[in-house]
């Protein structure tokens, strides 16, 4: 089979031919229809991410995958897939029996291993050895999603889903909820303010104008840009009052930092994005005004299926941009240089 695997750090990876897996107890085989490109892919193939997650190289990336089942392992209960169904691969990999497992977090688990992002092998290939036939969910037959649009739903599509859901309780009629960041997961980050908190007011924040125009077609009531000047303008937005739950789809020092001179008091901040290396917020502010500053990890199995849900109700606006596995360089220069709009998916079949 065909795929793209990083051989060093900070080079481009090398597409070439891979021996192809054969499936292995209760495992199933995909043949990859889409695999979206994330901003942790350019950091893992950069190497900034090799004391936290060392990988023996040569690798292939990519875990954010949907395809078709191609072969089935021994072990999966009989009539549970068929060859050719439609399928989407959530990404966190747990042991399934653990509390954090149990409890429906495996991205959460202690052991957890993601797609691309630990030992196994990602989706930047045609075909994907998938463990357990348990990360995969089928996408009924009949529906009009395709791969490429149900693989972004899978991370992308999937993460800032569960930051705002964890919070929706506290967007009540008047409030208001910001997304920072509108790239990949921001663009989907402002559908979910709308439909889970529709009677707050959605703010979009970035420092390009062509993403905050973009953020206005997705229904943001405001987009504004990330400067000097954004939290003047979100103190008249808010009449004085702050933004209740920021969407930090960035996670780089200075979103953080603007982030948290804009929140209410009690706002929750949510970090989903990896792009800095600390979280460091002035103390006072934070302990006067009991401002809530988190992380949230993906999202699990049952969130992936609501997100597989909504898009099947054609709720969802995919925005995606498609690439041939031989072009995936391409795609990551263009992901670098800020001008995929929503998501680079690439199709290796
Ligand atoms: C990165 C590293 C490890 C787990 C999950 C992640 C997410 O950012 C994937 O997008
Ligand atoms: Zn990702
Ligand atoms: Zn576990």
């Amino acid at each position: 089979m065909l795929s793209a695997r990083i051989h060093e750090y900070q080079r481009p990876l090398v597409v070439e031919p891979v021996k192809m897996p054969s499936p292995r107890g209760e495992g199933i085989i995909v043949k990859v229809g889409g695999a979206g490109l994330c901003h942790s892919d350019l950091h893992l193939m950069n190497g900034e991410w090799k004391e936290a997650i060392p990988l023996a190289l040569p690798k292939i990336p990519g875990h954010e995958v949907a395809g078709w089942v191609e072969e089935i392992g021994d072990s999966v209960p009989k009539g549970m897939f068929e060859r050719g169904d439609l399928v989407a691969v959530f990404g966190g990999w747990g042991c399934g029996s653990c509390q954090i497992c149990k409890r429906g977090d495996e991205q959460m688990c202690p052991i957890a291993k993601w797609p691309g992002l630990s030992q196994y092998d990602g989706g930047y290939s045609q075909y994907i050895a998938v463990p357990s036939y348990r990360f995969l969910i089928k996408v009924a037959a009949g529906t009009r999603l395709k791969p490429e649009e149900l693989a972004p739903l899978t991370d992308a599509g999937l993460t800032p889903y569960r930051a705002i859901r964890r919070f929706r309780h506290m967007l009540v009629p008047g409030t208001t909820i910001a997304v920072v960041g509108i790239g990949g997961l921001g663009s989907y980050g402002i559908q979910y303010a709308r439909m889970l908190a529709p009677n707050s007011t959605t703010i979009a924040i970035d420092r390009n104008d062509k993403k905050l125009e973009f953020a206005r077609k997705l229904g943001a009531d405001h987009a504004i840009r990330l400067s000097g000047s954004t939290r003047k303008e979100v103190k008249e937005i808010t009449q004085g009052r702050g933004v209740d739950v920021i969407v930090d789809c960035v996670g780089a020092e200075n979103t953080i930092s603007v982030s948290v001179g804009l929140l209410s008091k009690g706002g929750v901040l949510a970090v989903v994005g990896l792009f800095g290396a600390q979280v460091c917020v002035p103390l006072m502010p934070t302990v006067i005004n009991e401002y809530q500053i988190t992380g949230s990890l993906w999202g699990n199995y049952n969130e992936l299926c609501e997100v597989i849900e909504l898009a099947r109700q054609g709720k969802v606006k995919h925005t995606i941009q498609t690439f041939s596995l031989e072009d995936i360089n391409d795609a990551i220069n263009l992901l670098k240089s800020g001008q995929i709009t929503g998501r680079a998916v690439i199709t290796p079949n």
